[in-house]
């Protein structure tokens, strides 16, 4: 496949590095490697104050987007003033003919709205499952105009859309040279995310209480009343927050627990973290609940999880002893390395620019 000259732009939530922007962050830069040692050129435009390594940044400024996820279905669809998802594309409008194709990582309505007012391909990773009406609508209108230029990161978030058939499956990668494998664990559980309602994390620390084994927290608390409300409801258990690490340091930590516990209360599109995990060998168990119930191979990798069952994670937790973590960290050099998602890429691409030159 020739080379390709892509834009990336941003979501308009968070800066790169903040924490705030999710998975988004780890996503982006992942793509962005992969593509670059497939030799194909990445340069990625971001609100101000993002820091990217070896990658060509464009910082944008602006007031950030306000989160997608805290709002109703009918949420209506809204800008700040001199929102900075705005200024992005006006800059990606005037570039665009630099490029043969521009990734987008916002779930937000205007970079669909603009796609087709664009003479460059638009590619549009979706990255969260369906939240509101108005998005569900607009992304529906681009699919219907554009069929190959939508991917998701697992087929249970494509179910949430009615276009679940036309859209890409790309999963998800990472630098797996950056996770160490670790085969001697201590002794405590993790849990890893944004603290906020949708991510569930009550129900991990209710089931460390029953289970009686300490339990490691690490994200950005998004919802502060949340996390001290879990604090109150459930002070006989060994909880401790870890903050919100880097990579590096995130995955050397994570690596010397028993297992993750994933507890999503909705429907979590990929789950980045059970691979972080997967590839330092500590199994996950998770919710049988969207990306992570395709991630996790029951009784091999982890342990799938009726949803919402606090006994069924305690459960789990007690034949964790069978999951050997070894096979954790080979299921992830497997499936989800930067060359594998790399490879996925392109294919998706070359159907988005062949299709918008045609
Ligand atoms: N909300 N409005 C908006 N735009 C985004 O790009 C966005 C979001 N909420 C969460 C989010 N992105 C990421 O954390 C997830 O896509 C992973």
């Amino acid at each position: 496949m020739s080379p390709l000259k892509l834009l990336f732009i941003s979501t308009p939530v968070g800066a790169i590095g903040s924490g705030l922007g999710g998975g988004v962050e780890l996503t982006l830069t992942n793509i962005a490697r992969s593509l670059m040692a497939l030799n194909h050129s990445v340069t990625v435009v971001a609100p101000e104050g993002s820091v990217l390594e070896e990658i060509p940044l464009i910082q944008i400024p602006g007031n950030l987007q306000i989160t997608a996820q805290s709002q109703g279905r009918d949420a209506l669809i809204t800008l700040p003033a001199n929102s900075v998802l705005g200024n992005m594309w006006s800059y990606a409008r005037q570039v665009q003919h630099d490029y043969d194709v521009i990734l987008n990582f916002a779930y937000d309505w205007l970079p669909f709205y603009l796609t087709p007012f664009f003479d460059c391909a638009i590619a549009h990773l979706v990255s969260m499952g369906s939240l509101t009406d108005a998005m569900d609508q607009m992304l529906e209108q681009v699919v219907a105009q554009f069929p190959t230029s939508i991917a998701v990161h697992s087929l249970a978030q494509a179910e949430t859309f009615r276009f679940k058939e036309n859209c890409f499956n790309l999963q998800n990668g990472f630098d797996l040279a950056q996770y160490q494998f670790n085969p001697t664990p201590k002794n405590h559980l993790a849990w890893v995310g944004r603290i906020a309602p949708e991510k569930g994390l009550e129900d991990a620390v209710a089931a460390i209480e029953k289970a009686g084994i300490p339990l490691k927290i690490w994200g950005v608390i998004q919802d502060g009343s949340y996390w001290r409300s879990i604090q109150m409801n459930y002070p006989n258990a060994e909880i401790e927050y870890c903050g919100f690490l880097p990579t590096q340091e995130l995955q050397q930590a994570l690596g010397e627990s028993q297992a993750l516990l994933m507890t999503p209360h909705w429907i979590e599109a990929f789950g980045n973290v059970a691979i972080e995990a997967l590839a330092c060998g500590v199994p996950v168990i998770s919710y049988r609940r969207g990306g992570p119930a395709e991630i996790v191979k029951d009784g091999k990798t982890g342990w799938l999880v009726e949803p919402d069952s606090i006994d069924g994670l305690v459960a789990a937790i007690a034949k964790l002893n069978q999951i050997d973590r070894a096979t954790c960290r080979q299921d992830a050099e497997q499936e989800y390395s930067l060359r594998a998602m790399g490879k996925r890429l392109e294919i998706w691409l070359d159907r988005v620019v062949q299709s918008r030159n045609s």
